[in-house]
Formats: C-alpha cells, structure tokens, sequence
C-alpha cells in the first residue's frame, strides 16, 4: 500500500525527537514511511526522493531535521505536495538554529512549520492527518473523536483540581 505519509529525518540520531509523531501517525492507523536522507551529506537522494514522492502516492511529507536544519525547505523545493517542517532540538543552541531556518522560508517555497519539542512532534503528525482528513471522512471522524477526547480529559482535570483545592 501507498504511504500517504512521508517522514524525512537528517540524521538517525533525530529519531528519539520523532517518536510522538510515528505514535500520532499509528494511533490514526495512518500509513507512513521512515527515510533518513540528509541535505547536505546526501543531496541528491534528498531531490530524487522529493521529486517522485507524488509519483509514489505520498500526499503530505513531514521533514525533522536539527541544527541548519534547511531539510525541509530543500524537499519543498523538489516538490508540489504539502511540506511539514519539524525543527528539532539539541546541538549547540538546543534547536534555536533548526527552528528558525525552518520557519524562516523566503517568499515563494512554503514550509508549514511545527514548534520545537514533543508538543511540535505531535502536532506534525496531527497536521498531516488534518491535510489528509480532507480527502477521507473516516479519518477526518477519528480526528473528531480525537478532539472530543481531547477536551473530555481537560474537563476530567479540571473536575479532579476542583475538588482537590476547592472543597
Ligand atoms: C542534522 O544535523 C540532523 O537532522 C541532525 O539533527 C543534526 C546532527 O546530525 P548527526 O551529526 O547526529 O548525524 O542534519
């Protein structure tokens, strides 16, 4: 089968930094790939892959990359299909470099890009399936109960701060 989504990470050593978006993309039954192709260390690769992602039935392309992080802008560059930019943390300034080189797109090559940490994982994978829901009401109805349960959990919270410090 098709993987409708495409995980791109620069290095294997991102992998701990992307596992909240593989555990999105499970929980939503979400086929997917896992390639780890660098901009600089394998160029090539990184353009080849990009420009027949569309050809292989991927619709979205998440791209994790750290430091210089110009991964994800390099993909969108090579392809028409939606780019998901998820800057990751460490390195000398702990991901302040990946995320502004990610965010930072000039005019013209769009990156849709994520916030640094686990919250920022999971939203990439989250904004993949939204893109994705559009085409196919069964998830987008998973993504709803998501959602609900989501706000049922915050409901329950807040019932169980109440009662704990507001007897
Ligand atoms: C980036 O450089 C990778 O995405 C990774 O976050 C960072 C360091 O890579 P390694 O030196 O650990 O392979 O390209």
């Amino acid at each position: 089968m098709a993987c409708d989504v495409a995980v791109v990470m620069g290095s294997k050593s991102d992998l701990p930094r992307i596992e909240s978006t593989l555990d999105i993309l499970r929980e939503f039954d979400v086929p997917f790939s896992v390639r780890v192709m660098s901009a600089h260390r394998t160029p090539k690769l990184v353009a080849e892959y990009a420009e027949t992602a569309d050809k292989a039935g991927v619709k979205v392309i998440i791209a994790a990359a750290g430091a210089a992080a110009h991964l994800a802008g390099v993909v969108a560059a090579h392809t028409r299909l939606p780019v998901i930019g998820l800057p990751l943390k460490g390195g000398a300034l702990d991901g302040l470099d990946a995320l502004l080189s990610t965010v930072q797109m000039p005019g013209g090559v769009p990156v849709a890009t994520l916030g640094l940490g686990s919250g920022g994982a999971k939203n990439a994978a989250l904004l993949a399936i939204r893109i994705l829901a559009l085409g196919q009401p069964q998830l987008a109805r998973r993504l709803e109960q998501f959602h609900r349960d989501q706000a049922a959990a915050v409901a329950a919270a807040d019932e169980e701060v109440q009662q704990n410090l507001c007897p």
